[in-house]
């Protein structure tokens, strides 16, 4: 497995539209595991294709409370209510913002070895599940921002983003040490 470069926000990919996977290959399956261990290592909660400069559409999660899984060309079939909650973005480190989401979704996937499944979310899962699908077409959380929240956020990252030149987050050696550190312990 590999370790790949984050892209950050001033990246265009992060504003592209994602292409749906026709087949499920070994270089989709790889894909999908290099996003895992990026996600791990950056400490993340998920992690979207454009946001490791690819466009296929592809994110994969894990939340901490259900096993990790990956999703391929997902679609949200139901939504219920609406909830406000706290969001960061790997691709917009130390940049964090309140987000209305629906309180429920229910999205439809393909997995990692090409099966369909459905997942019925709530809470952190449900709120994970549509910042990464938004991803998957070219929406960052910093767009649902009022205009003054959006502004001191902008003004925030302003100075943030001179930590990564060419709008690349390269995962430090003790990011990664810290990852299997963990892995180590558990
Ligand atoms: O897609 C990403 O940029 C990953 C992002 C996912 C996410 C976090 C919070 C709410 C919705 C989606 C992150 O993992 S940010 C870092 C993080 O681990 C985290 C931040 C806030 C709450 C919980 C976790
Ligand atoms: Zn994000």
């Amino acid at each position: 497995m590999s370790l790949l470069d984050v892209r950050v926000l001033g990246d265009p990919i992060l504003r592209q539209e994602t292409e749906p996977v026709t087949e499920v290959t070994a270089e989709i399956r790889r894909l999908v595991d290099d996003m895992f261990e990026t996600m791990y290592a950056a400490k993340g909660i998920g992690l979207a294709a454009p946001q490791v400069g690819r466009l296929e559409r592809i994110a994969v999660i894990d939340v901490g409370d259900e096993p990790p899984f990956a999703m391929i060309n997902p679609e949200i079939v139901a939504v219920e209510g609406t909830t406000k909650g706290e969001e960061g973005c790997l691709s917009i480190p130390e940049v964090y913002g309140d987000v209305e989401r629906a309180a429920r979704v229910v999205v439809r996937a393909i997995g990692r070895d090409g099966e369909r499944f459905e997942v019925d979310a709530t809470e952190l899962l449900a709120r994970c599940l549509q910042h990464e699908i938004d991803h998957l077409h070219g929406k960052l959380f910093i767009d649902y921002l009022g205009a003054f929240k959006r502004r001191s956020a902008l003004a925030k990252w302003a100075k943030e983003r001179e930590k990564y030149p060419g709008n690349v987050r390269k995962l430090t050696a003790a990011e990664v040490a810290s990852h299997h550190r963990r892995d180590e312990e558990l």
